[in-house]
């Protein structure tokens, strides 16, 4: 850290109008809220490098009922001192000139910064108006922007002992459009990511904009442990303590330090979730593969060296990270990424220093915890057996289907055309509905498949996979799909979205609980077996009516209760006498095929919904609990995450 800091060490590149000119550019979609939100962001960041520089412990943010957000920091406070050059304060610097700060160079080390990394002048450049406040050198010194032009000179307003920075500014509604509110959950879910990566900071967040304040802090002593604790709130862990390692080696332009928080639990999937420099690298990078390689040499090192493995040649890194969670945080002076976004981390280096640290300590740690060893083996000895099983039935089956022909199931009911980026395939609940379907549909685009019953549990079976590729409910969707089977990269019959034969498969069943039932089984399957369908944006769900209102030979179909009884009204047009008929779809059999394609399927009228999964891992908790053994958990879960079940079900 520079601490030999004057205001001319500040470089400067250009001037704000080009954030104002093309806002997307630097904060990203402002019309989607991704630019609104990421200006608190990049303010935020600056308060936590101070964090990170060991001068500041408190951010306090506040959601005004202007619609205004501040961020308050106790830090050293921005330096107000003039610029040699420009004649201004260094503070009207940085709040004015696109990139501009001595500690935004990576000789200062700056290890948290937004996305771009534009710095704070970009918000200005993009706020209505900004009041800056700094508490340094026995004063209190503050100055208000407007559009990103200064409104006032920097000057002092009172005196203090006290150092820190206080933000406060407005979005400017005429930039950002749609979405003009801060969302309290948006930002709670951030400020949480952040103090677990931050043990020791606390950030505390108050929304003054209802009738009564909303007041959240997060303070994580424990830091990334803690995070992993969460992580694995809802599961069975195998080993009570979080395995904790941390390490650091220099390089040339100073020093990568990483600090990784695991623990294993009994459930199916894994969870790892990477960062650089305190911002997530979604698609992981250098830091995951170094991760994973010590992983899986130092299970099978140890599972070798005490005969764990018998009659297995060895365990691959999938059998290994099986129900792991874990946290890695590198942090580094001066990393590369694969794209803006910074989703992953390419910096090459960066793979053997997690690798051997990593695998250092762990083997180290197994040596201490035989017991946990040993635990953690046996799980991943079970999870190979059951791949290698799962594989045999899934090839038995493919053999099969070319036995028979390998032609599409009997019960497909086909579309004309070829092209699968303009067919759909309705994955229909029943055989009724299947033939009012098959009616209705325009066949040239659609296709009906029938399902009968319940389909399996797939959730259940995560060791026992035989038994899913072997229903035949299951078969049968897999050769209409064409896609293949699996989430297996290495495997070829994985499912892959490029080969399917309709890019819409559209899950229509009852609006009742059983059709509930049957399109939360039917998603499981989808999430657990053909990941990227969802990933990929192929998966809708139809929205069958829930009421046909009429009078005389005027029908309505009504969507909600709401929607019903506005639609009486409507038909009723003042008269209390008017003969209104009401009747409650209770399943899609109820409907003939004409009421069926006009109301649900015809592409010009009817509304989807898409299945979308904005957190991979998130998606695998919920179907863990939702789908999974635990009876009693799933009961608690359902009544107290109400809302992500009924997202869920969208
Ligand atoms: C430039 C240099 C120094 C601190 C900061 C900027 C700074 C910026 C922000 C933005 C929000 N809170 C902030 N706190 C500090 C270092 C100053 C020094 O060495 O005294």
């Amino acid at each position: 850290m520079s601490d030999d800091y004057t205001a001319d060490s500040i470089q400067v590149l250009e001037g704000l109008e080009a954030v104002r000119m093309r806002p997307g550019m630097y904060l990203g979609d402002p019309h989607d809220g991704t630019a609104l939100h990421h200006c608190v962001w990049e303010v935020v960041d600056n308060a936590v490098d101070e964090h990170l520089a060991n001068r500041n412990d408190r951010i306090d943010v506040i959601m005004h009922d202007d619609g205004s957000v501040s961020v308050k920091d106790y830090g050293r406070g921005i330096p107000v001192d003039i610029h040699a050059e420009f004649g201004i304060s260094a503070a009207e610097v940085i709040m004015t000139k696109l990139h501009a700060g001595g500690k935004f160079d990576n000789a200062a080390y700056k290890v948290s910064g937004g996305l771009h990394g534009v710095g704070v002048s970009a918000v200005n450049a993009v706020s209505a108006w900004l009041e800056m406040t700094i508490e340094r050198d026995g004063a209190v010194h503050q100055q208000r922007y407007e559009r990103g032009e200064p409104a006032s000179a920097l000057g002092v307003v009172g005196k203090t002992d006290a150092t820190g920075t206080t933000i406060r500014f407005r979005p400017d509604l005429t930039i950002f459009s749609d979405i003009v509110d801060f969302d309290f959950d948006i930002l709670d879910t951030r400020f949480r990511e952040t103090a677990f990566l931050n043990a020791g900071l606390h950030i505390q967040l108050i929304d003054e904009r209802g009738e009564e304040p909303h007041v959240v802090d997060h303070h994580y002593e424990g830091g990334i442990k803690q995070f992993v604790q969460r992580l694995n709130d809802r599961r069975q862990v195998l080993h009570e303590d979080v395995i904790h390692i941390a390490g650091s080696r220099e390089i040339e332009l100073g020093e990568v330090s990483i600090d990784l928080a695991m623990q294993w639990s009994d459930a199916f999937s894994e969870q790892i979730q990477c960062y650089t420099n305190i911002i997530r690298n979604r698609d992981g990078g250098t830091h995951m593969t170094g991760l994973r390689g010590a992983l899986t040499k130092s299970v099978n090192a140890y599972a070798k060296s005490r005969n764990l493995l018998k009659n297995l040649n060895g365990l691959s890194g999938e059998d290994v990270r099986e129900g792991l969670s874990a946290i890695v945080s590198v942090k580094h002076p001066d990393p590369s990424f694969s794209s803006q976004t910074k989703d992953k981390l390419v910096s090459s280096e960066v793979t053997s220093i997690v690798e051997t640290i990593v695998y250092e300590r762990l083997g180290e740690f197994f040596e201490e915890n035989p017991s946990i060893a040993r635990g953690i083996v046996e799980k991943a000895v079970l999870a190979s057996r059951a791949r290698e099983a799962a594989k045999k039935a899934r090839d038995m089956t493919r053999r099969k289907g070319v036995l028979e022909g390998g032609g599409l199931p009997g019960k497909l009911a086909d579309c004309q055309s070829r092209d699968p980026t303009e067919c759909e395939v309705y994955l229909v609940e029943g055989d009724s509905a299947g033939g009012s379907a098959k009616t209705g549909r325009d066949r040239r685009i659609q296709a009906i498949l029938p399902l009968r019953g319940k389909i399996l549990n797939v959730e259940r079976q995560q060791r026992n996979l035989a038994k899913v590729f072997q229903n035949n409910e299951i078969q049968t969707m897999v050769r209409a799909l064409g896609a293949g089977v699996g989430n297996d990269p290495e495997d070829e019959g994985s499912f892959n979205p490029e080969k399917l034969r309709y890019h819409r498969i559209i899950i229509m069943t009852d609006a009742d609980v059983d059709g509930a039932h049957i399109r939360t089984l039917l998603l499981t399957f989808l999430w657990r077996f053909m990941k990227r369908a969802i990933m990929e944006g192929h998966v809708y769900i139809a929205q069958p009516p829930l009421y046909q209102v009429s009078k005389g030979r005027m029908t309505r179909y009504a969507f909600s209760e709401e929607e019903r009884d506005l639609f009486i009204d409507e038909l009723r047009g003042g008269s209390e006498t008017a003969k209104i008929g009401v009747q409650r779809y209770k399943g899609l059999g109820e409907m003939n095929p004409d009421q069926l394609w006009e109301t649900t399927m015809d592409p010009e009228q009817r509304t989807m919904l898409k299945v979308t999964v904005g957190d991979a891992e998130a998606a695998d908790r919920l179907f863990e609990i939702l789908m999974g053994e635990d009876v009693v958990d799933r009961r608690a879960f359902i009544e107290t995450h109400a809302k992500e079940v009924t997202n869920l079900d969208i």
